[in-house]
């Protein structure tokens, strides 16, 4: 971390409050001269600074960038983003991910980046991921479960996303089974959970998470435009992706955590309070069949539970949910 960083972060801690050049130069143990120099090199990458007179700088805005700097200041977690890997361009950061997990690198470790060009969806599908525009974030999670207790994790996720989008945009948003997030019924973030395993169990949890925040429909490809939404669209003003990241990052630890010790009791009644599936009449489309039916719940695995009308009721681990209006 950089003279330059340690400086954004003092002005960031100061909330709004000045502080003067020479205090800065004190601390910093440099002089006046070079705070100016560090202050015009954040201003340049887009950080809003005033300087107060006789008083000092003043922040009053961050660049809408997600690197690791601009973020970090903000986190208010124990262990998840201590280690950003960030990428202005990536193909995915799931590749990315991917790659770090195998070299060791601690739980908690986020990949993010501004811009995927394969961004990827379950199957094999794609994930439109437009510059500057969405949170496009991998995080690398090692948790000491067995691995059946794996696919949960994904419905743990979209509760950190959803009490996230509440915080910051005020918007209400439903969580489709298992892993749509929709706001007035257009999707607005998925989650895509990959994992690597040996004989030892869960080696590391891969968890993707892709939500559009400041698109216009322009910015969506022709295929999904008619599906998808951003925030921004939905609450009529720009979102701050930095405080959505600082706010996903901060559930995601404690939901995690409350789920290694506790199970998954109090999240599941969360997740469903929150499901738009539940209680509905659904088409559920798997690979080798279709079954329509009464969503009645999830159980403690997060399977869903779909009754058919003979009665029966069948267990759905994975599959694409269609639901009548
Ligand atoms: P999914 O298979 O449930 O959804 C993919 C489908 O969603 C696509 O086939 C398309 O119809 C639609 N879609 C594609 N892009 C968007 C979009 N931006 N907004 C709304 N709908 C869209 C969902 O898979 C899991 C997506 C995870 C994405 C993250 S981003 C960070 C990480 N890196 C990566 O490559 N994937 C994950």
């Amino acid at each position: 971390i950089t003279v330059t960083n340690k400086l954004a972060q003092r002005l960031m801690e100061a909330s709004g409050e000045p502080v003067s050049g020479q205090q800065l130069a004190d601390e910093f143990g440099i002089s006046r001269t070079s705070v100016w120099k560090h202050i015009k090199d954040l201003q340049e990458k887009g950080y809003e600074i005033t300087s107060v007179k006789k008083k000092g700088y003043v922040l009053m805005g961050l660049p809408d960038s997600l690197e690791a700097s601009t973020i970090q200041p903000l986190l208010k977690t124990k262990r998840l983003g201590k280690t950003i890997e960030y990428r202005a361009s990536c193909e995915s950061t799931q590749i990315i991910a991917h790659q770090l997990a195998q070299t060791g690198v601690p739980d908690g470790t986020v990949a993010l980046a501004e811009e995927q060009t394969a961004g990827r969806g379950r199957m094999a599908r794609k994930w439109d991921s437009a510059y500057g525009k969405g949170v496009w974030m991998s995080i690398i999670l090692r948790p000491d479960v067995p691995i059946q207790r794996a696919p949960q994790f994904t419905l743990i996720a979209a509760v950190a996303v959803v009490r996230a989008i509440e915080e910051v945009t005020g918007l209400r948003p439903d969580i489709k089974w298992p892993n749509d997030i929709l706001v007035n019924g257009k999707k607005c973030t998925g989650i895509l959970t990959e994992l690597q395993s040996d004989a030892d169990g869960i080696q590391a949890l891969i968890i993707g998470i892709g939500l559009n925040a400041n698109q216009e429909p322009a910015d969506f490809s022709d295929e999904v435009r008619d599906i998808a939404t951003s925030l921004k669209m939905e609450s009529g003003g720009h979102v701050s992706r930095q405080e959505l990241v600082r706010s996903i990052l901060f559930y995601l630890e404690q939901y995690t955590e409350i789920y290694v010790k506790e199970g998954f009791g109090v999240l599941k009644l969360m997740w469903e309070s929150y499901s738009t599936t539940i209680g509905r009449k659904v088409r559920a489309r798997m690979a080798k069949e279709t079954l329509e039916g009464i969503a009645e719940g999830i159980t403690e695995d997060g399977v869903l539970q779909l009754r058919t009308a003979d009665g029966k009721l069948h267990g759905i681990y994975s599959a694409d949910i269609e639901m009548e209006k």
